[in-house]
């Protein structure tokens, strides 16, 4: 395990992102039956997340020297590539099963539970809504979300990696995610900032941060979808002329990611 965590460490941490491991049985002790992931209990898996010098450090160079063929969302295609790649490079003869956060099974349920394998991994404390004693807003649903405790809500988590024939025992112990956002009265405001203005980005400063995304990258993900590819064409990040890239227009229809 120390070995699969160096390694991974050594190559996506230069590309801004972190990678936590957890045991299968942790996540699938909280997460109801559906949602159980099929592997033993002491399984190996690491979650990946995104810090906001990804957006430099890989998105960026990445858009240069991608060749736009079926591109769905420019973000997610990055991302696939380099984990895969890394994966792929690093450990060619283990057996790793990728999931990405965008992905959906064909129940429509999420591949894996970004959140919560994030909270169980230590990497950031998942608020939810029942962890409200008294929610001001009643019955209604409210969306959970996860805060980093260095980078607060500037992140996103990317990919679970699954290493199918690595069992761990002793060596990985479970350690809480630090609860940095801790009173009653902040958590209501978190979770009403995810809630009802997730756009003005303002749930993401609910503590302080140590880093957060470049006002070029708010620009980007602020755009909608569709017009990101206006937006790098103004940026000169790719060219006017080229009409392959013209159908990103046509194709992406996926919804805002950040
Ligand atoms: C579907 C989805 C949406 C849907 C529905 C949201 C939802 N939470 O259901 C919509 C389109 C509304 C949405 C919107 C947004 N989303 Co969204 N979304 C997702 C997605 C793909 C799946 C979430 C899901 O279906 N959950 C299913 C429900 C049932 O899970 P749950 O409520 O957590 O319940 C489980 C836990 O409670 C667990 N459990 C039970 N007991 C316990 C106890 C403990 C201690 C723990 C830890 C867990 C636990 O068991 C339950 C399941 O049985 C995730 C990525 C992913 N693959 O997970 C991103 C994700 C949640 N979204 C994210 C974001 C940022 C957003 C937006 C801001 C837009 C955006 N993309 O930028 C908005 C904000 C919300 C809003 N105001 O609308 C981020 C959140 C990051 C964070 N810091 O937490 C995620 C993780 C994507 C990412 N790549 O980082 N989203």
């Amino acid at each position: 395990m120390e070995s699969v965590l160096r390694t991974l460490r050594e190559s996506l941490n230069s590309r801004g992102f972190e990678v936590y491991p957890l045991k299968i049985g942790w996540y699938n002790a909280l997460v109801s039956q559906a949602h159980h992931l099929q592997y033993s209990a002491d399984t190996l898996a690491i979650v990946v997340l995104s810090t906001p010098s990804m957006f430099e450090k890989l998105f960026l160079p990445f858009l240069q020297k991608c060749s736009w063929k079926g591109i769905r969302d420019p973000i997610d295609e990055c991302v696939a590539n380099a984990i895969s790649t890394c994966v792929s490079e690093h450990f060619p003869d283990q057996s790793v099963d990728i999931r990405y956060d965008y992905e959906m099974l064909p129940s429509r349920k999420p591949k894996f539970l970004a959140q919560t394998a994030a909270h169980v991994a230590g990497a950031a404390h998942y608020y939810k809504q029942s962890d409200i004693q008294e929610p001001p807003w009643g019955n209604k649903k409210m969306f959970g979300v996860c805060i980093h405790p260095q980078l607060g809500g500037w992140f996103a988590i990317r990919a679970l990696l699954v290493w199918k024939d690595v069992e761990v025992g002793e060596e990985l112990q479970q350690v809480a995610p630090p609860d940095c956002v801790s009173s009653q009265e902040a958590r209501i405001e978190l979770l009403q900032r995810f809630n009802y203005c997730w756009q003005d980005w303002t749930y993401r400063d609910i503590i302080p941060t140590k880093d957060s995304y470049s006002p070029q990258q708010r620009e980007y993900f602020s755009t909608p979808p569709a017009q990101r590819v206006e937006l790098l064409k103004k940026w000169a990040i790719i060219p006017d002329t080229n009409t392959e890239k013209q159908a990103l227009v046509d194709n992406n229809e996926a919804e805002t990611d950040m």
